[in-house]
């Protein structure tokens, strides 16, 4: 086994790194997402591009992801991602927003379908991990990138293997897990790549993770609140408006979470997204049972691709570095200044 000499950062030195971002001023940024996968991040692309007083948005990544949309392909849904973070800049280039690159991901995660602990793994090289290890290289030691993941962290946790130097240089904000406390960690984005969340937890790199349950759970939209405070708003409104609705039609609810919205929402206002530190969680997994398992669709997801999602869950080692944690959320706050931005940029764009 290879033991990668990953920097460490004193007590100081991260706590100064998780310190609540300034409230002014422009944060350098990159967008690891699968936006194919649901319809969350094509709501927090447009936010953080409607956000132009806060972001400086420096490219996309595209993420792997393996789920019915995809066919339980990761490397198809990392090419889907890719398609359609391209549809959402250029319809938001049309309203006059300044877009960034696009970069493929990895066509593939980190863990081994084959082995459900998900203690093998290994990087795995793509345009996306390249182009952060060269941006992030480029970025002064008192000036972090912010690395802002709403997908599997496999592009982030390649990135890192690749080049342990990253540590110093950029902070992960990551929408993956739910809360420390929770009686599992069974979320899509964690789930998907135990090995990369490891590296993640372990090496490290300064971390802000923002859980599923009870935190961004709450950022939910009713379809009612999308076709009247959203669809009105230009090609980009419309378009986020008719992909909300599919997809709730698709799943019979009225109702979705727009979960990778919180990362966004704490960067733009950390009043709006309380936080505390704590020792970073470690991530246990065990196979996936076949039967009395209580998750049937973890259990369909299996029988669907052969592969074998693990069961995960966090244990707590106090001696650990400690990381924030995100414990709840102005979910009326966020959505707020969402709609006034994508107001404001509708007319800008008419002007
Ligand atoms: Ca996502």
């Amino acid at each position: 086994m290879t033991i990668i000499p990953f920097p460490t950062l004193s007590l100081n030195e991260r706590l100064a790194r998780l310190a609540l971002p300034p409230q002014t001023g422009q944060l350098p940024i990159v967008i690891d997402t699968d936006p194919y996968n649901e319809i969350d991040d094509q709501f927090a692309i447009t936010y953080a591009l409607s956000s132009p007083e806060r972001f400086e948005v420096k490219a996309l990544y595209a993420a792997p992801f393996a789920n019915e949309r995809s066919g339980f392909d990761e490397g198809r849904g990392m090419a889907t991602s890719f398609e359609t973070a391209q549809t959402i800049l250029a319809k938001l280039q049309t309203q006059g927003a300044s877009t960034p690159p696009v970069y493929r991901g990895s066509t593939r995660f980190a863990t081994s379908p084959t082995d459900p602990s998900g203690f093998q793994g290994e990087a795995i090289h793509s345009d996306a991990a390249a182009h952060l290890i060269q941006l992030a290289r480029t970025q002064p030691d008192d000036a972090p990138l912010y690395v802002v993941a709403i997908a599997a962290i496999t592009n982030i946790a390649s990135a890192i293997l690749l080049a342990p130097d990253l540590i110093r240089k950029i902070i992960v904000v990551w929408l993956g897990g739910h809360p420390h406390n929770y009686h599992d960690t069974n979320e899509f984005n964690l789930q998907q790549d135990p090995f990369a969340t490891r590296v993640i937890l372990d090496c490290g790199v300064p971390l802000v993770l923002i859980p599923c349950f009870n935190v961004t759970e709450h950022l939910s939209l009713t379809t009612n609140e999308v076709q009247t405070r959203v669809a009105p708003h230009g090609e980009i409104g419309a378009y986020l408006a008719h992909e909300f609705v599919k997809y709730a039609a698709e799943h019979h609810a009225d109702s979705r979470a727009i979960w990778d919205m919180g990362p966004f929402a704490w960067l733009v206002n950390p009043d709006w997204v309380e936080t505390a530190i704590m020792p970073t969680p470690i991530l246990g997994t065990s196979p996936l049972q076949t039967e009395g398992y209580s998750a049937p669709h973890l259990h369909k997801k299996r029988q669907a691709n052969k592969s074998r999602p693990a069961h995960c869950a966090w244990s707590i080692d106090p001696r650990r570095h400690v990381m924030l944690e995100a414990l709840r959320l102005n979910r009326d706050a966020i959505f707020a200044d969402f709609y006034r931005k994508l107001a404001g940029f509708a007319t800008n764009s008419r002007s």
